[in-house]
């Protein structure tokens, strides 16, 4: 072995990298992470994430690899199959998609062929691109039919799904979102699809964590195919999941590899391993429990302050604010409030009258903050901080008051040390 180029440190060998990375354990430390698709994950899902398994080819499934010397791999990847399966109550698991558009590409592969008609949320009323955007494959590939929310309750439109599945009689019907602060009802979705001999496939990568506690209804029962991000509110490494009946188990599993990808990550599936038994302690349930309260207690906050959300409040782990009904951009406020140490993103909000890169709204969501330890009281203070910057998104001098806060706030609750 050549000892000196394996022993060196990154700080050694690259220390531009080296110095990104501190940078950046800083930012996480002393910023209010409120993203509503970001996470910290715990030092053991870092360990793994971080290990050798990064160094193997393992082509194929566990014992049925192309690659000799998996031996190890099949014991993870069948941990993490088997875990996902007890977590979802669900038939079959593939854990190897490297992301959420990965594994929803790999069930639109086996199931739909191209030109087929789907319907999906449009983006700008919280769905995502790859249920159906025009710029993404699946709105390249498929006849997309978007459905919405209402304008007046800017909840899913259950009734236009059923005349839209009626009328175009999809091949499949795509439900969940990205930007949608209400529960999802699978069960009703579940009844069109089968009403109109539709497959139906819930992306529930915002959620996943909220089913597994029992605290959103779970779309496994009535949906045939289920796909999620394992970062989101599941705590765990970036990557994607596919849960389905065991009757597509195979369509599914050949979808993805050799479909879709070619070697998985290992090191990335072990970290998924890892994430998913600890999201099978119980103590990771009480976490999902705080994740809505605080949601709950920082809309109510927002409310209190005479701030519009989308939908009136929120059910899950995130609040769509309406900046705009106070003249702010979603743009101007992104940047305001990262000025004061405060990482959200802008959003666009049902029947939006600004383009997507300016929007009139930005998203707020609780997982995050609440791993580190945050409580409602906290949510109350942070709502305070989102207010005084968004009343002067143009000040400085307020920027650097908040950004003072809120770096009292995170010294209270250390995260890597
Ligand atoms: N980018 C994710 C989110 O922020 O919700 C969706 O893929």
């Amino acid at each position: 072995m050549n000892t000196d180029w394996m022993s060196r440190t990154i700080a050694e060998v690259d220390p531009d990298v080296a110095t990104a990375l501190e940078n950046e354990r800083l930012r996480q430390n002393n910023n209010l992470e409120m993203i509503a698709s970001e996470n910290f994950v715990s030092q053991a899902v870092l360990t793994a994430a971080g290990s050798i398994m990064t160094n193997k080819y393992a082509e194929g499934y566990p014992g049925r690899r192309y690659y000799g010397g998996c031996e190890q791999y099949d014991i993870v990847e069948n941990l993490a199959r088997d875990r996902a399966r007890e977590l979802f109550g669900a038939e079959h698991a593939n854990v190897q998609p490297h992301s959420g558009a990965q594994a929803n590409m790999a069930v639109l592969m086996a199931m739909v062929k191209p030109g087929s008609t789907i319907l999906g949320l449009d983006l700008s009323h919280g769905g995502h691109l790859t249920h159906g955007h025009p710029l993404n494959y699946s709105g390249k590939s498929f006849n997309v039919v978007p459905y919405g929310v209402k304008k007046d309750t800017e909840r899913i439109d259950y009734e236009s799904i059923a005349a839209l599945a009626a009328e175009h009689k999809p091949r499949l019907i795509i439900c969940g979102a990205s930007a949608y602060p209400r529960t999802i009802d699978f069960e009703r979705i579940g009844q069109i699809a089968r009403e109109n001999d539709a497959l139906v496939l819930a992306d529930i990568a915002h959620i996943a964590g909220l089913v597994v506690a029992g605290l959103h209804p779970s779309p496994v029962p009535h949906c045939d195919f289920v796909t999620t991000t394992t970062h989101k509110t599941l705590r765990g490494p970036r990557g994607g999941l596919i849960l389905c009946r065991e009757a597509f188990a195979k369509d599914v599993d050949r979808a993805l590899f050799p479909g879709v990808q070619g070697g998985p990550l290992m090191h990335a599936v072990a970290a998924k391993a890892v994430a998913f038994r600890e999201a099978l302690e119980p103590r990771f349930a009480e976490y999902q429990k705080q994740v809505l309260l605080n949601a709950a207690a920082l809309a109510d906050a927002l409310v209190g302050l005479g701030w519009r959300l989308v939908s009136g409040g929120t059910e899950n782990h995130l609040v769509l604010l309406d900046v705009f009904s106070k003249g702010v951009t979603g743009k101007v406020a992104e940047k305001a409030l990262e000025r004061a140490s405060i990482t959200v993103n802008k959003n666009t909000i049902p029947f939006d009258t600004q383009p997507p890169l300016v929007a009139s709204g930005i998203r707020l969501g609780t997982p995050a903050l609440t791993t580190r330890g945050m409580d409602e009281d906290d949510m109350r203070a942070i709502a305070g901080f989102i207010d005084r910057v968004l009343s002067a998104p143009g000040d400085d001098s307020v920027a650097a008051a908040v950004r003072a806060d809120v770096e009292a706030l995170c010294a209270r609750y250390p995260l890597y040390l």
